[in-house]
Order: C-alpha cells, then structure tokens, then sequence
C-alpha cells in the first residue's frame, strides 16, 4: 500500500528527538514501526465489462483527506472497478488532501464542469441542501449499522434524488464516522471542561451551536487549513474521527482526546452533472455500481480500523479519554435544546423517520 512521507513542517522538535533516540537505540529499521497502518486488502471487481459507446473519458476524482485515510483506499477500489469494467475506457485520475480544493471548492468546481468527482462531508453543504442538516445532529446514529440503515434505505436514497441538482448528481453514500474531540490545552470529560476552548468546527450551524451550548468557543473553517491552525494555536481544538485524527497527523498537534462520538458524519458521493451528461446510460450505471462497491468497502475498512487507530495514538503519546455512559449523558442533557430547536427547522417528520429506521436497527 502507499505510505505518505512525513513532512518536516508536521514533525515538532520532540518527537523528531524521541524518533533520533529510538533509531539511535533500537537501530534504523525503527524509524518504519510507526508507518502507516495496515489496511483491509482491496477486494477483486466482480462484474462484466460495460459496453459504453467506444469514446475513451477521462474522471478527476478528488477528496479532502489524505492517502492514508479509508476515503482514499475507497478511491482506490472505485478507480480499479470503473477502469476495469469500462475496460480502460475511463480513466480516473485521484486527488487527494484538497489538493483540487476543500469540500466546497471542490463542489462548486463539479458545477462549473473543471472536476467530475469528489466526495464531501454532508455538513458544509447544508446552505445548498438543508435536509442534509439533520445528520449533524448530535447523538443521532446509536451504532454505526442504524445510519447504514437510513441511508442505504428510503430516506438515504430519497436524498441523493434531491441532492441531484444544481449541477450535481448524487450517487452513493460512504462514510467519514463517528466524531471525536482533540485538543492541545486539557483533558475534557464533561462540558465545563471545554470553557474558553476555541473548537474549529466545520462550517455548518449546528456544529457552532453544538459547541457553543456546551460552554466552548467555537470556529468554523476549512478541513483544509485545520492542520496550520491548529499548528499555529489559532484554535484550541477540533473534532473528527480517529482515522482522520491520525491519517491528518492532528495527534502531533494535538495532546489530548475525547471519545464523544457526538455525531456521525457521511461523505455524499458526487459527480458534475456536465459530466454525467456525456456518459452513456450504462457508463452512468458503472459509476452508480462502483459508488455503492466504494460506499461498502470504504465503511469496512473505516469500522475495522477504528479501535486500532485509537490504540496507535494512544500509543503514540495522545492522552485519550473514554467517557462512561454516565459522562456521555452528560453531554447528551446539555444537548437537548440543540435538538429541541432544530427540530422544527430540520422537519420533526423527517427526525421521527429516522428514528424510526434507527429503533428497527436496534
Ligand atoms: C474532508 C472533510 C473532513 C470533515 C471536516 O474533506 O471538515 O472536519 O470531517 O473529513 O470532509
């Protein structure tokens, strides 16, 4: 598998020394023990190859996180299903850390036709699709089989027709996880401890409010300056999944951690309508076959190296906290009128369907 190198930008002063101390000790082969994680292998393409219409494509698919998150191993399964089953006749081309642009940017440039592919939070997009809010909710999805169920069900599917608009085409689902917090000041085990600690949150109005009930001071930015912030001490902290936390490198930044799990965020996958517009029908149903293969593979490999990714930064000197569930419905009251003013906003119809699909998961 590819393993990114270490930048020298990422790497502060004590851990370059502890890593000379290591390689002094335990001889150069060391250096390697910290490498990236092993990843789930990436399964074989089932399926015919798809006829097309003989013109050769070609597919810029871009994400915001890095090579070594569950998102890009994801990619990569996408781009070895549609290149093979197209039979070489499209060609994609990967992107990865925003290097095409944030979440977004990227969007916009699906609109404009310069990008065809990429895969957002759902959080940032709420201005442009409002029913996207109700994922940003805290404590929505108990477990990650209830939010499979909403959104490989009705409702999940319901949504990507309507997400298809505005120049995109909604095709799939995959999944970014189940939030935790990071900071660089104080372990926090219950709301009174995050006083004065400013939180960079994704630019989403629930997520500001989320903090700001729970005493914080919160922030909303780009994943793609995070690390620079959060190097520069712009901001205190911020929150993502463990595989995120390690796959940015946040935990050398970073001392402290939480393990809320205060909401469970998807990745929409999305291609330029432009772009679709070209393909011919049984193209259109590879990218949708390839999509719901990615969305699969990628919350396996996501789920299966979740407790592990945890170990490693523990392991790698991040003080980590795990909450009782006394300490988690602490947060959970503190968080009622979160819940209680957005509902209307969101739609409670909306709220007590899933809810619903959430208790027959259960
Ligand atoms: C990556 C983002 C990121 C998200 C955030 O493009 O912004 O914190 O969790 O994963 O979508």
């Amino acid at each position: 598998m590819k393993t990114t190198t270490r930048s020298p930008r990422t790497l502060p002063l004590r851990r370059s020394l502890v890593s000379l101390l290591t390689a002094g000790v335990l001889g150069l082969g060391s250096l390697s023990a910290a490498a990236a994680t092993e990843m789930p292998p990436l399964p074989e393409v089932k399926g015919d190859v798809v006829q097309g219409n003989g013109k050769d494509y070609s597919l810029k698919f871009n994400i915001g996180l890095t090579q070594s998150s569950a998102q890009y191993r994801g990619l990569e399964y996408f781009k070895k299903i549609v290149e093979k089953r197209s039979d070489g006749h499209i060609q994609v081309q990967m992107f990865h850390s925003a290097q095409l642009g944030d979440d977004l940017q990227s969007v916009s440039a699906l609109q404009a036709g310069t990008l065809e592919m990429t895969s957002p939070s759902t959080s940032p997009m709420v201005n442009m699709f409002p029913q996207f809010a109700v994922f940003d909710l805290p404590f929505l999805f108990p477990k990650p089989e209830v939010a499979d169920k909403v959104l490989d069900g009705e409702i999940g599917q319901r949504m990507l027709k309507e997400a298809s608009t505005k120049g995109l085409v909604a095709i799939g689902w995959s999944e970014n996880g189940y939030r935790q917090l990071t900071n660089s000041k104080r372990p926090v085990s219950k709301p009174a401890d995050l006083e004065g600690l400013k939180i960079r949150t994704m630019q989403n109005p629930i997520h500001l409010d989320i903090w700001r009930t729970l005493g914080a001071n919160p922030t909303p930015m780009s994943f793609a300056e995070l690390f620079t912030a959060l190097e520069q001490h712009v901001v205190d902290g911020q929150e993502n999944p463990w595989i995120t936390i390690k796959s940015s490198k946040f935990n050398e930044v970073q001392q402290y951690a939480t393990e809320t799990n205060h909401v469970y965020t998807p990745f929409i996958t999305l291609v330029s309508e432009r772009f679709w517009n070209r393909l011919p029908a049984d193209y259109q149903q590879l990218l949708r076959d390839a999509a719901k293969q990615m969305g699969d593979y990628e919350r396996h490999v996501s789920r299966s190296m979740n407790d592990q990714i945890k170990q490693e930064l523990a392991d790698e000197g991040m003080q980590i906290t795990e909450l009782t569930p006394a300490q988690v419905k602490v947060f959970q009251d503190k968080l009622e009128p979160v819940y209680a003013d957005w509902r209307d906003k969101i739609g409670g119809d909306l709220i007590d369907s899933i809810r619903q699909a959430a208790s027959s998961a259960q």
